[in-house]
């Protein structure tokens, strides 16, 4: 069986150095969450399959010989006969601040259904990691999604789940309706600390500091998943289970470039520790390495490290390695 399996959309991207409106030159390129993961699990050495389905069209072929020279197993990526590929376009509006536009509705991705993903769950894995965002996609997604929940958890995988919240897909209501029944499913949750409340249902957006970090985490341990992972972006990460252990680790100081993906990055940092066998806190510090690498270069999944690259970060600020 493979390391990981993911599935999800992976679009055409077009990244604007400036503004839309004034005209920009875009440097093109492959996004999508599940498959910025793949990649990075990929890099590690990982034997991560991406099963998600494509156009038959260029931007699919970008997606596709992207992925396959990335060294994520698409053996089992399908390819759609009549719907297009996704796209995204993401302008850097000011100097911290990006703006994604989308063009997937009734895109090849948001037709996947559960019979699409049989073969890659008949392949078995060690791990299925899931996302918010292909439950946004659509009706034949979101089944696809708890479908390969229940067959992971039944056949005894770690199901990871990244809450992965899009407000320009569906609203927090809508999520939380669509999230909440999955969790007794999964093993592993990652989420942002403001994408609690969305998991939870605790209305108000951002939990109410530490306290209500702390009470939303107990809620999802009691729904049934066994730890939480949150993510607290340029301030670090902290994990709790069930038994008890609890860790929080800061963040790597870096550089920003471009905090986009850093999510992704974080969640391949966090599987590869658990398909390593490395307990708790050293997990939490390879997902912060990994989330590092995104947010200082530019581009989703471009700057990810190998794992001979691991410990670059720890190199002091400005060297030359020579
Ligand atoms: P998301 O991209 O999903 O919103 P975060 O912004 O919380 O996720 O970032 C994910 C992880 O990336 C963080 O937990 C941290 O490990 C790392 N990270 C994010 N921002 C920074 C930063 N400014 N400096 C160093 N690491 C960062
Ligand atoms: O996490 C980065 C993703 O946001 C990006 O790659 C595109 O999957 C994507 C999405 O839905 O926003």
């Amino acid at each position: 069986p493979a390391d990981v399996l993911t599935f999800g959309e992976t679009m055409l991207a077009a990244q604007l150095p400036g503004t839309l409106a004034v005209g920009a030159q875009a440097r093109t390129t492959v996004a999508g969450a599940e498959s910025n993961v793949a990649i990075g699990l990929a890099r590690l050495g990982h034997h991560a399959v991406w099963a998600g389905l494509v156009g038959d069209d260029e931007p699919g072929r970008l997606v596709l010989r992207t992925l396959r020279g990335e060294g994520v197993d698409i053996t089992r990526a399908g390819t759609h006969a009549t719907a297009p590929t996704g796209a995204l376009l993401r302008e850097r509006r000011v100097a911290d601040l990006a703006r994604v536009h989308y063009w997937r509705s009734h895109s090849a991705a948001s037709l996947l259904t559960p019979a699409d993903l049989a073969p890659a769950l008949g392949d078995g894995a060690r791990i299925l990691h899931l996302t918010g965002i292909t439950c946004a996609l659509g009706p034949g997604p979101l089944e696809a999604v708890r479908t390969a929940a229940a067959h992971a958890q039944a056949q005894g995988w770690t199901v990871t789940l990244d809450v992965n919240h899009r407000q320009r897909l569906w609203t927090a209501e809508e999520a939380g309706r669509a999230l909440r029944p999955l969790l007794p499913h999964i093993t592993v949750l990652i989420a942002s600390d403001d994408e609690l409340p969305v998991v939870t249902g605790v209305p108000g957006g951002t939990p109410d500091g530490e306290d209500g970090e702390a009470r939303a985490v107990g809620a999802l341990l009691d729904a049934g998943v066994r730890e939480v992972v949150v993510k607290r972006g340029g301030e670090g990460a902290a994990v709790r289970d069930r038994q008890g252990t609890r860790h929080s680790l800061p963040a790597l100081r870096v550089p920003v470039r471009d905090t986009v993906g850093a999510g992704d990055a974080f969640c391949a940092g966090y599987l590869s520790g658990l398909l390593d066998g490395v307990p708790p806190a050293g997990r939490l510090a390879r997902a912060n390495t990994l989330g590092a690498f995104a947010v200082a270069s530019d581009g989703d999944w471009e700057g990810l490290p190998r794992r001979d690259e691991l410990g670059l970060l720890d190199a002091a600020p400005g060297s030359a390695i020579r």
